[in-house]
């Protein structure tokens, strides 16, 4: 293992949440502080969310709709705007919650030799150090296989070890104590106030009280399991004392029961599940549980490897190594370990049968997070995915492939109540409950975000990845086809003719962006280059999946001849992409949304091979759009650059993205995980992204940039094999990467010499 890009460690605990190392099976998440004396880990289950299966129904918004289009047509954008916002629009989504955390104080003096880390080819977080000359090791990880946290502590010195342990609730919750456990248990609010509405109390929570009206049960455990000494319930702990070794066991489990059934009346078993899934770990031995966690987690880790040179030699605290890096000292190691631990959250944070990963994956230590900690599917949600499939995960994407399928039967309500269309369609946020309806009921500004019914165009481009990057026709026929089959007839059903005869969906967006007209600012235009890319995007893939399944219908028959009639994208006066229908002048030129690149990434409707003049149109809106944004704001823009094979602007990109939010401004360190996002993204100490607040997306959007700057594959399977190599990566290799021909391909290469070999 090269600990340069496999190891993230520091000489000091964390200070905040975003110096703490992320732990998780997908299901369970853990933040560990990594405190000597005062241990702190942060606890998630990622169905521990606010609300039930809710339906933000408005009557009134399919004809609000139909008079928002007229409006739009005549070119009365300021009257379209405002009767959506009046009119169309409904509730806001609800919340992913804390968990509560795990304190542990420990019995000794002061303490010397401290380290920590995180090693990502085993998923495996340590501390040591000495006090009272003896050698104290924590081992801690959150298996897959046996579904529990494992905490191990140890000592060199037979009975040394002395503790005393709790579990702290996030919210109000009944705690029960016994010499040997410790519980916590409750039920979540039903309502979370969101972050951007205004109707309601910044931050207001309603919990219920009795079973019609109370949110989620959940039941949580640590068991406290001894070699040697004594264990007993004192004082609001439990405390060990002279032990030789201690493992602490930990689990959480909910009463969720499906997106659609309500989480009490209709809520599954949880306590008693929790607690056999306790005895059954507890009765295997430290060494077994280790094992078997490694052993699932190298089978999906050790799929790719990445070097780029640098490495053993710059071993450093990854804090130091990042400092360092953001003064101009090459590491070129430090992109490997950034790219891995993308990787690394992926698996951690993403497996089959668990939660999509949302804003923060899975690790959240609010109960009022930054946007409710919730599936932002204007970017955010699609960005978490987007190396899943390149660094060869595609069971880790699942959990997206599972919630698009849910968000379809959901979405089929909201096209017809919301549209009186046929097909599904989702909006911009959605949450456990799949909600699908517009948020910003009476929100002046709202129709910017929330008016956007593009997710379901963009979330089923997963779909058809999935079948790209596998080549698995059963999963397209079965899975994959309905799905993309009822987003492509939503917008098809809507299409209207534009004056010169061109189709386009009125009135349309571009996700949080606005322009200036008549000394107003306005989100609403006719048509948009984002929402016509989607549209053409999904009809093109419907074309493919089609001639795939050998299905030709009415159906697709009406897609094939939209397509070739669909508005296309334009040019602007200083040959940038419009973004909006006309050449409106931009609110703000540095905006961190890239809506109007829809065409050169994600999707392939742009190269500079066949468009050469919009690839153009690209580079030019890059530039004016600038280097400097929110974390996966710089994200995305790697793979724009990547994707237009200029692999040192997107290198640029990157180091501006691994800029410490700490280093560039030192008050920010003490505003981490707050609500400030002017600032500008970069990266926490424990390599998390930040936006700032801390958000997961840029972490995958930096690794899908990576990726695209190594290997790129054609819609038909033809491999570009290192499309944008920084000039300074003059030698190397990545194993393991799969293209969409399905093949696994590896690259070596040394200067001008390049190897490159499909499996
Ligand atoms: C979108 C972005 C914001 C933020 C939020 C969660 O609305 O525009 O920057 O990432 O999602």
């Amino acid at each position: 293992m090269n600990r340069g890009t496999n190891l993230l460690w520091y000489r000091q605990s964390a200070r905040s949440w975003n110096e703490a190392l992320p732990l998780g099976n997908g299901r369970l998440g853990a933040m560990v502080y990594g405190g000597a004396a005062e241990e702190r880990v942060c606890l998630n289950e990622d169905t521990l969310w606010s609300g039930y299966p809710m339906f933000h129904d408005n009557p009134e918004a399919a004809a609000s709709y139909r008079r928002a289009r007229d409006l739009a047509m005549q070119g009365k954008n300021s009257e379209a705007q405002r009767e959506i916002e009046a009119r169309f629009e409904a509730l806001w989504s609800q919340a992913y919650l804390a968990l509560g955390d795990i304190r542990l104080s420990m019995a000794h003096g002061p303490v010397s030799g401290y380290r920590r880390a995180l090693d990502l080819s085993t998923g495996v977080h340590t501390v040591e150090y000495e006090a009272d000359g003896v050698r104290y090791v924590r081992e801690t990880f959150v298996s897959a296989p046996d579904q529990v946290l494992v905490m191990r502590l140890t000592a060199d010195r037979a009975g040394a070890l002395g503790f005393a342990v709790n579990l702290a609730p996030a919210m109000d919750a009944a705690v029960r104590m016994t010499d040997g456990a410790v519980s916590i248990s409750g039920n979540c609010p039903t309502y979370v106030w969101h972050y951007g509405d205004p109707q309601q109390p910044r931050g207001k929570l309603v919990y219920g009280d009795t079973d019609g009206t109370k949110g989620m049960g959940y039941y949580a455990e640590l068991r406290v399991l001894t070699e040697g000494g004594a264990v007993r319930r004192q004082g609001g702990c439990v405390r060990v004392a002279n032990a030789d070794s201690a493992t602490l066991i930990f689990d959480a489990r909910t009463s969720f029961n499906g997106w659609n059934r309500h989480p009490v009346l209709e809520g599954k078993p949880y306590a008693e599940p929790c607690r056999r899934g306790l005895d059954a770990a507890g009765a295997k031995d430290y060494d077994a549980l280790k094992a078997a966690h490694i052993a699932d987690h190298r089978a999906l880790y050790d799929r790719v490897e990445l070097d780029l040179g640098g490495g053993e030699e710059k071993f450093l605290p990854t804090d130091e190594r990042l400092y360092r890096h953001e003064n101009g000292e090459s590491d070129l190691a430090l992109y490997a370990l950034y790219f891995n631990f993308a990787r690394y959250l992926t698996i951690a944070g993403s497996r089959e049968g668990t939660q999509a990963m949302n804003l923060q994956g899975i690790w959240n230590d609010s109960v009022t997070p930054p946007w409710n900690c919730n599936y932002t599917i204007n970017i955010n949600t699609e960005m978490n995915y987007w190396p899943t499939l390149m660094v060869n995960l595609p069971e880790c994407h699942e959990p997206l492939v599972r919630l698009i399928g849910e968000l379809a039967e959901s979405g089929a309500r909201t096209a017809k109540r919301f549209y009186g269309a046929p097909g599904f369609v989702a909006h911009h946020n959605t949450d456990l409950w799949r909600m699908s309806t517009p948020v910003g009921a009476h929100t002046p500004g709202s129709a910017s975000f929330a008016f956007w019914p593009m997710s379901s165009g963009w979330l089923a481009r997963h779909l058809w990845e999935q079948y790209e990057y596998t080549r698995d026709e059963a999963f397209l026929r079965e899975t994959a086809w309905p799905v993309l089959r009822e987003a492509a007839a939503f917008y098809l059903a809507l299409l209207v003719e534009d004056g010169d005869g061109a189709l386009i969906f009125s009135p349309a967006t571009s996700p949080e962006n606005i322009y200036r007209l008549n000394g107003e600012t306005l989100a609403v235009a006719k048509s948009t280059a984002m929402t016509q890319a989607i549209i053409r995007d999904v009809f093109e893939n419907v074309e493919k999946a089609a001639a795939i399944l050998n299905t030709q219908d009415d159906f697709t028959a009406g897609v094939s001849s939209a397509l070739p009639r669909l508005k296309g994208f334009g040019v602007g006066r200083e040959g940038e992409m419009l973004e909006w229908d006309e050449n409106f002048e931009e609110f703000d030129i540095h905006h961190r949304h890239m809506s109007h690149l829809y065409g050169l990434h994600p999707a392939h409707l742009i190269t500079p091979e066949e468009t050469p003049e919009l690839a153009a149109a690209c580079k030019k809106t890059l530039e004016r759009r600038g280097d400097e944004s929110t974390g996966w704001a710089m994200g995305w823009r790697i793979c724009h650059w990547a994707r237009l094979r200029d692999g040192d602007h997107a290198l640029r990109l990157l180091d501006n993205q691994l800029r410490t939010v700490e280093g560039r401004n030192p008050k920010r360190a003490s505003l981490s995980g707050a609500e400030n996002y002017s600032n500008g993204g970069g990266t926490y100490l424990n390599l998390f992204d930040a936006h700032p607040p801390f958000q997961i997306d840029g972490n995958f959007g930096a690794c899908a940039g990576i990726a695209e700057m190594l290997l790129q594959s054609a819609p038909d399977g033809t491999l570009l094999p290192l499309p944008a190599l920084p000039s300074g990566w003059k030698k190397g290799h990545v194993k393991g990467l799969r293209a969409r021909n399905g093949k696994i391909v590896d690259i070596e290469w040394n200067g001008g010499r390049v190897r490159v070999t499909e499996r």
